[in-house]
């Protein structure tokens, strides 16, 4: 086993370790715990970049996809306190939203006549609302536009809302799939670690709950997106032990469409003071992600958090998607301090993006069927 010949080049005098982590990744053989870590402790931005190129090629070619989605978030107020979290507010506190059903159903109908493939519902998890108010939500979206995925609700707010229904998790994901439910987003997860976990967001469902929700998701033909929060107060050994938890569920299931790296942003919340990680480290930890995680098909940069920039550069450093159009219509991340105060992109300028980056725009759907090649 040995390395190819132009990468021996690219890479003179590396250490020993590092090469037999580059051997296993050009021989398409999973790295173990303690490779992932080496890899963030010792491997350079250079090395990361072209181990994690090449799995980016092996499995998508070059194609770089992007959606037309719009994001709905019914309310911030919320039960939980994440000390992460610049937007949940307390039920009438100044700065909180409630929506309602014709809310979003005005916002729907702006669509009308346009290409949407996709609305995504999160939210704060609010005290008075169950699993049929939402499930009603689900319903009026399909009636009013039955080719729509809806994916929607974080593990988090689905574990409230079947519990105030009085359900388990199985029934409640079923009826939740009868009202339209056809995905969930990987929010939530934030890090898995029990201890990290208590310091950044004591009082929210814990790993275990999010993982179980998510495996009988998977098991109900409901498919799913993962998440990390970094950046923040977790060590290394933290992110690739939430990366093991996920690559065990998904070698198990299958069920997992895509690993979202989400950057810890300071403004607004109670863990200002610990600050933002630099764009290198945002690079490494996609390109580490992107080479640990060989069962995940997909690597999403969520550009409403990073910016177009870093977005289009992460491009070389393992990530495939680059999430969709957004349409001004989430608000977790600009009051969280990210730079695109109202994030927007046209179809064209996501082609542009990602053409520039050298690499073929597909337009997909939720499940990553491509809809339009763009490779002309
Ligand atoms: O779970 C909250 C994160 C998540 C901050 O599945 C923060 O396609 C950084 O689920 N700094 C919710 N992150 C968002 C979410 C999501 C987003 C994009 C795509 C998808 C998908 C899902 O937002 C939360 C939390 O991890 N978050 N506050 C903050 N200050
Ligand atoms: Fe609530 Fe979600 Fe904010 Fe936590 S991150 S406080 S669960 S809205």
């Amino acid at each position: 086993m040995s390395l190819p010949e132009n990468v021996e080049v690219l890479l003179p005098g590396l250490d020993e370790n590092l090469k037999g982590i580059a051997e296993k990744v050009f021989n398409e053989q999973r790295i173990s715990e303690e490779e992932g870590l080496l890899l963030y402790e010792k491997a350079d931005l250079g090395f990361l970049g072209i181990l994690a190129d090449h799995v980016r090629a092996k499995k998508n070619g070059d194609y770089t996809y992007f959606n037309r989605n719009f994001h709905f978030e019914p309310t911030n107020i919320c039960i939980y306190n994440c000390k992460f979290c610049s937007y949940k507010r307390k039920v009438n506190e100044p700065g909180s939203w409630e929506y309602s059903y014709d809310d979003l159903l005005r916002k729907l109908k702006e669509y009308d006549g346009k290409p949407l493939t996709e609305v995504h519902i999160v939210g704060g998890v609010h005290p008075h609302r169950d699993l049929h108010y939402y499930g009603k939500m689900l319903h009026l979206v399909k009636s009013h536009r039955p080719d729509i995925h809806i994916k929607a609700f974080t593990a988090i707010e689905l574990d409230f809302m079947i519990k105030k229904a009085g359900m388990g998790i199985k029934e409640g994901l079923k009826l939740l799939k009868e009202y339209g439910l056809d995905s969930i987003p990987g929010g939530g997860a934030e890090i898995f670690n029990e201890e990290v976990r208590k310091r950044i967001c004591f009082d929210k469902s814990d790993s275990g709950l999010w993982l179980r929700i998510h495996k009988t998701a998977h098991e109900l033909g409901i498919p799913s997106n993962a998440t990390i929060l970094y950046g923040h107060v977790e060590k290394y050994t933290d992110r690739i032990d939430h990366m093991s938890r996920l690559r065990e569920l998904q070698d198990e299931t299958g069920g997992f469409n895509v690993y979202i790296p989400l950057k810890f942003k300071k403004e607004n919340n109670l863990l200002s003071e610990v600050g933002e990680v630099s764009v290198l480290e945002d690079l490494r930890n996609f390109a580490v992600s992107r080479v640990f995680l060989d069962n995940f098909p997909h690597i999403k940069a969520y550009w409403p958090m990073l910016g177009k920039e870093i977005s289009q550069l992460s491009l070389a450093f393992g990530v495939d998607d680059i999430d969709g159009t957004i349409d001004d219509s989430t608000k977790i991340y600009s009051m969280a301090g990210s730079e695109d105060k109202s994030p927007q992109l046209s179809t064209e300028e996501l082609i542009r993006i990602i053409k520039e980056a050298g690499r073929i725009p597909v337009e997909r759907d939720t499940l990553y069927k491509k809809l339009q090649i763009y490779d002309a």
